[in-house]
């Protein structure tokens, strides 16, 4: 899968030098591209905002260098995604969505954002991460990138996608390591039984008891399986 990202601050991108997300780029499952949307501006300052029509607090970023810099790495396989507190809130099931695409372009806004036309033109999905507000587009779009990559197939072993929280829209159950016994708190029995199957029945029951305390609003009192 290919990921453009265009940015008016490449460096925030750091990150995905690191771990998981590199390596899926080393063995080409993977392409992230992090363009700089200022190398498109055609004012002789590099000037990358304006003033917003009907007035107002803030800046909008400049309609043509984020058009030019959406153009260079457009075409008709593409899907374009503008991080934005005002859009759908992103999911476990939007991040397996997203992975099965072939190319995601994402527009990283500054300021008070971008021109509804620029939306409009891209049929640009705006996909929030919460109910709060970030300064800008980037931790959104690395958020989004690092989940969905998860989906891409040969990131990460299958058994790591079955078993963890949403999965089957519950929360993990919890874990434990070496050794047996820590601070003088033990590891619950059944997981040094060998019993596997009573193990699966204690994980559930302990997934079920942490949704229902933590999240209520998840807990349907049915799993889901997708
Ligand atoms: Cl996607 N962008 C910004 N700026 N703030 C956010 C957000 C996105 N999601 C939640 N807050």
């Amino acid at each position: 899968m290919k990921i453009d990202v265009l940015t008016l601050f490449p460096e925030s991108f750091k990150p995905f030098e690191e771990s998981i997300i590199s390596r899926a780029q080393k063995k080409g499952l993977l392409e992230i591209n992090i363009i700089n949307i200022r190398d498109f501006t055609k004012d002789k300052h590099k000037k990358c905002d304006d003033t917003p029509f009907g007035g107002g607090a803030g800046m909008l970023m400049s309609v043509q260098p984020v058009f030019d810099a959406v153009k260079s790495v457009w075409d008709e396989s593409s899907k374009v995604i503008y991080p934005s507190p005002s859009g759908k809130v992103f999911n476990h099931s939007m991040a397996k969505q997203f992975a099965q695409q072939e190319h995601l372009i994402f527009i990283c806004g500054h300021y008070e954002g971008i021109d509804q036309r620029l939306i409009e033109i891209f049929n640009a999905e705006e996909v929030s991460i919460g109910d709060y507000v970030l300064t800008g587009g980037e931790l959104p779009a690395m958020v989004i990138i690092d989940s969905l990559s998860r989906f891409v197939d040969g990131v990460l072993s299958k058994d790591s996608l079955n078993e963890e929280s949403f999965s089957n829209g519950l929360l993990e159950y919890p874990q434990y390591t070496r050794p047996q016994i820590f601070e003088g708190r033990a590891v619950p029995e059944v997981l040094l039984s060998g019993n596997h199957a009573e193990i699966a029945k204690w994980r559930k029951t302990k997934a079920i008891e942490k949704t229902k305390k933590v999240r209520p609003d998840l807990f349907k009192g049915e799993t889901r399986e997708d």
